[in-house]
C-alpha cells in the first residue's frame, strides 16, 4: 500500500483534543492504516494578527485511496471538526495537509505534493523527523537532514501532550 504522509495543526478548540480526535477519525478512514505517529510539537503561529499559539504533528497512513480522494476524505474530517476557511493562514481548528504521498510529485490545482511550504516549515519538518526513514530521500526535496540543517528550530517545542487516544481505539475490541 503507499504510504502519505500528512501534517496536523490547530490552534482553536484544544489543539491537543482536536488533534487526537483527527488521528482517530484518519484511522478509521476506508482501506487506510495509520502506521506511525510523531510527537507534538508547539510553536507561535506563523501568519497574521494575534493567533494562539499552534499544536504540530506529522502521521503516516498506509493506503488504497488515490490523492484527490484522500485529500478529500481529509478536508470532510476538517470539517466535521469545525473548520472554517476565512483567513488564509488564520486560525483553525484543524488543518490536515498532505506532505508526501509515495514518491508521486503533483502539481494541479487542488492538490501540490509534495506540500509547497514543507521545506520552510519547523512545525512540519521536525515532527516528520520523528517518524520518517533517515535513508529515504523527499521526492523532489532531497535528503531530510538537509532540509532540518536549513530550517533551524526557533520557537519550536516538544510538547508533553501526545496523540495517544483516550479512549479505546474504536477498531479494538472492548472487553
Ligand atoms: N491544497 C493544495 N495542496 C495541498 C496539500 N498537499 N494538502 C489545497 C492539503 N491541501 C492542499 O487549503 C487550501 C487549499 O489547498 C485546499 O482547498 C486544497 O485544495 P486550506 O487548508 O483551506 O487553507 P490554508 O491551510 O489556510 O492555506 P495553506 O496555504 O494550506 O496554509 P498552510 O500552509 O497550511 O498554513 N503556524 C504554526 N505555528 N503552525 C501551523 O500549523 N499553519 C498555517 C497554515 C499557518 N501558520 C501556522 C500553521
Ligand atoms: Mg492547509
Amino acid at each position: 500500500m503507499p504510504a502519505a504522509w500528512i501534517a496536523l495543526g490547530s490552534n482553536l478548540g484544544e489543539p491537543a483534543v482536536q488533534l487526537r480526535a483527527a488521528v482517530n477519525a484518519i484511522g478509521l478512514l476506508a482501506q487506510t492504516r495509520v502506521t506511525a505517529r510523531s510527537g507534538v510539537f508547539a510553536s507561535s503561529a506563523v501568519g497574521p494578527g494575534q493567533q494562539p499559539n499552534y499544536l504540530n504533528a506529522v502521521i503516516c497512513v498506509a493506503t488504497e485511496l488515490g490523492p484527490l480522494d484522500l485529500l478529500d476524505a481529509l478536508q470532510a474530517i476538517e470539517q466535521a471538526q469545525g473548520r472554517e476557511r476565512s483567513v488564509r493562514w488564520g486560525p483553525r481548528t484543524l488543518d490536515l495537509d498532505i506532505l508526501l504521498y509515495g514518491e508521486q510529485q503533483i502539481r494541479s490545482t487542488r492538490l501540490q505534493v509534495p506540500h509547497p511550504a514543507m521545506a520552510q516549515r519547523h512545525f512540519v519538518l521536525y515532527p516528520l523527523a520523528d517518524i520518517y526513514p533517515g535513508d529515504q530521500p523527499l521526492p523532489g526535496l532531497g535528503s531530510l537532514a538537509n532540509l532540518l540543517a536549513q530550517c533551524p528550530a526557533v520557537g519550536l517545542t516538544r510538547s508533553t501532550v501526545t496523540l495517544d487516544y483516550d479512549l479505546p481505539h474504536p477498531r479494538e475490541p472492548l472487553t
